[in-house]
């Protein structure tokens, strides 16, 4: 296995369903002979994570745990900063020696060339939403999170969480076909840009996996959707991208 790649997991905890999950699959990762693979997080990993804060770091020890051992074991972390996961360089890279980003990135991975993104950004008509992402993103918002206590950030954190994700059937679809539409558009735009052999996002929480030619080519366009749908990765096994339950 070359590369994993997860997104949107928003964990709260890891006595949760979804915080479970995660361990079993990485403790599954460290029981293998082979050199663990490249580990991609796509963002919002977990529905608040601030800067390098005390609370998360005894909330979620289990899991840096495991990920510490992998990446002693030569594993690699590329993590992509989503709106629920900020200003992580702080510990991620300090402790665990990610590649923390926040803008989309190109990588030669397991004979393929993969464009990864967390996706906040693809709305390009979203101009209120990105406002806000560049002024959360400012250095001094980075600082002012490192300052200010984690359990201040975390109440507030829960506050913002709390928004009501509920929709009925028929605007959820409409939606999801808009949404759809867009990460497609999107797919084949930026590969014009710089083209890739597929491109991978999270965000949306809506899963989608397409394929289109160019120049002889079939490329994927992905969404890896979220886990409050399915318990899923996408996986880099012998040049193929491969979904597996978890
Ligand atoms: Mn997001």
């Amino acid at each position: 296995m070359d590369a994993v790649f997860l997104s949107d997991l928003h964990l709260k905890s890891l006595e949760e369903r979804n915080g479970k999950t995660l361990l079993r699959f990485l403790a599954s990762l460290e029981e293998r002979p082979e050199t663990p693979p490249m580990i991609f997080l796509l963002g919002d990993i977990f529905d608040l994570w601030i800067s390098d804060h005390r609370v998360f770091l005894d909330r979620y020890e289990p899991l840096l745990s495991s990920l510490k051992r992998l990446v002693e074991r030569g594993s690699r972390i590329v993590y992509f900063e989503g709106n629920h996961d900020m200003h992580l360089a702080v510990y991620w890279e300090k402790h665990l020696g990610a590649d923390v980003r926040t803008r989309p990135g190109l990588f030669q991975v397991g004979g393929l060339r993969i464009r990864c993104e967390h996706g906040d950004e693809i709305n390009r008509d979203d101009i209120s939403y990105l406002r806000l992402r560049a002024f959360l993103r400012h250095p001094v918002m980075e600082r002012l999170a490192h300052l200010l206590p984690g359990h201040f950030l975390d109440s507030m954190g829960n506050r913002w969480s709390k928004h009501s994700r509920k929709r009925s059937s028929a605007e959820r679809a409409e939606r999801e076909s808009r949404i759809r539409k867009m990460l497609r558009r999107h797919a084949e735009l930026v590969w014009d840009e710089d083209p890739f052999d597929a491109v991978i996002s999270g965000h949306m929480h809506v899963k989608d996996d397409w394929s289109f030619g160019r120049k002889g080519r079939q490329i994927r366009a992905i969404n890896l959707g979220s886990w409050f749908e399915t318990q899923e990765v996408l996986i880099l096994r012998d040049g193929q991208l491969i979904w597996q339950q978890l």
